[in-house]
């Protein structure tokens, strides 16, 4: 951790009760783009459309000249260049990525940081080195509890100056989920601001996990308790000491449909039956059902999920429901469950934070005859 240049035991702020976004936000908002949601119709994101999240900036690299070192304790340290890498067996596997802020701008009160509504997700097939060889490959000392991730990227969060670092207990670094250092998104290399040329891929979990620009993996026989790990966790108050964030909650978001109003992004859709569709995903087992409500969240139907679930495990399923609208306003909304039972809640998961608030979506119809759609 670098130099203390103000107070680290700041909390993030929570905006007053009618404050509005400020500046500050915006300018976060503008440079972190989420999901345009008309895009849940693709399996796989295309790159540019895919969300992005960046704490600091995006760090100017150079792939020709890169290394990812591998120290602390091993057995035997390594060096690899991305010739090398790309030399070792690799994996490709479809992952669902989703900011652990994602849903936090439509908490009340709104923690005052990147002020995502419900799009901060995107799937991409990610290819890579498993990070469970590379360590092999290292010899893990018995002694070693946690793997420390950093990043090439650098700056200042509440008054701690730092390397972007998170970690990874042993167990996770090496356990089932095939957590990657990758080297291509969807094919190519990885563009700058997905961590051009080396990132971490931890399906399952949310995306502060997935550390890019990866330049080193350190094994700690101390767990790590860095910002990254203080800064993600569940606390009810500034001085709870919480729960860390983890993986993804359960979610279902839709495809809004019909067109859209400029401003207030309302749809609209002339009368006739449509084909609602979305996507629905969760970090702790796979949804296992996801369920349509037309009218606010009172009454419920079953959606269709359309792909098999063990093709890509650790990617977000693909859901249709039927639905004649008649004229009139309508809310939508939508509810994945997964294998565990959990479902989304129908009121706010408040926490300080704001992470992890799968509250469910709601778009609002508007149905009116003799309109062109
Ligand atoms: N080095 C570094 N890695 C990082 C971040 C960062 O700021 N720096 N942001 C994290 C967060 S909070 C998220 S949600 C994901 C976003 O990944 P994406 O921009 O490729 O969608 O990257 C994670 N990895
Ligand atoms: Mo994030």
């Amino acid at each position: 951790m670098g130099t203390r240049i103000g107070d680290v035991s700041t909390p993030s702020r929570v905006a007053a009760p009618d404050e509005g976004i400020g500046h500050d936000e915006l300018a976060l908002a503008a440079r972190n783009h989420g999901l345009p949601l008309e895009a849940l119709r693709y399996d796989v994101t295309p790159p540019g459309l895919h969300y992005v999240l960046t704490h600091y900036d995006v760090p100017f690299t150079d792939p020709e000249h890169w290394e990812l070192t591998i120290s602390g304790l091993v057995d035997r340290p390594l060096t690899l260049t991305l010739d090398e890498l790309r030399a070792l067996p690799s994996e490709t596997h479809r992952v669902t990525m989703e900011c652990a802020g994602n849903g936090r701008a439509r908490l009340t009160p709104r923690p005052v940081s990147q002020p995502w509504l419900t799009e901060a997700v995107g799937t991409a097939e990610w290819t890579g080195v498993p990070l469970r060889e590379l360590l092999a490959e290292a010899g893990v000392s018995p002694d070693a509890v946690d793997a420390v991730f950093t990043g090439a990227d650098h700056g200042v969060e509440r008054g701690v100056e730092q390397d972007y670092q998170r970690a990874l207990s042993v167990a996770d670094a090496m356990g089932e989920a095939p957590v990657l250092v990758a080297y291509a998104m969807n094919g190519a290399p990885l563009p700058p601001q997905h961590g051009s040329p080396l990132r971490l891929v931890v399906p399952g979990w949310y995306g502060m996990g997935n550390v890019k620009w990866l330049r080193d993996v350190r094994l700690t026989g101390e767990p790590f308790d860095g910002f990254q790990h203080s800064a993600y966790r569940y606390r009810a108050s500034a001085d709870d000491p919480g729960v860390p964030v983890t993986r993804m909650a359960p979610r279902a978001l839709l495809v809004p449909p019909g067109f859209p109003d400029f401003m207030s992004r309302a749809r609209f859709v002339p009368p006739n039956p449509i084909r609602v569709e979305g996507r629905a995903w969760s970090g702790h087992a796979p949804v296992t059902s996801v369920d349509l409500s037309t009218d606010g969240g009172t009454t419920w139907t079953p959606a269709t999920l359309e792909d098999d679930p063990t093709t890509h495990p650790w990617a977000w399923r693909h859901w249709t429901a039927d639905w004649t609208p008649t004229p009139g306003t309508h809310t939508l909304t939508a509810r994945a469950t997964d294998a565990t039972g959990e479902t989304q809640p129908l009121e706010e998961p408040w926490n300080r934070g704001g992470f992890g608030n799968n509250l469910v979506q709601e778009v609002r119809v508007v149905c009116v005859r003799g309109m062109d759609g």
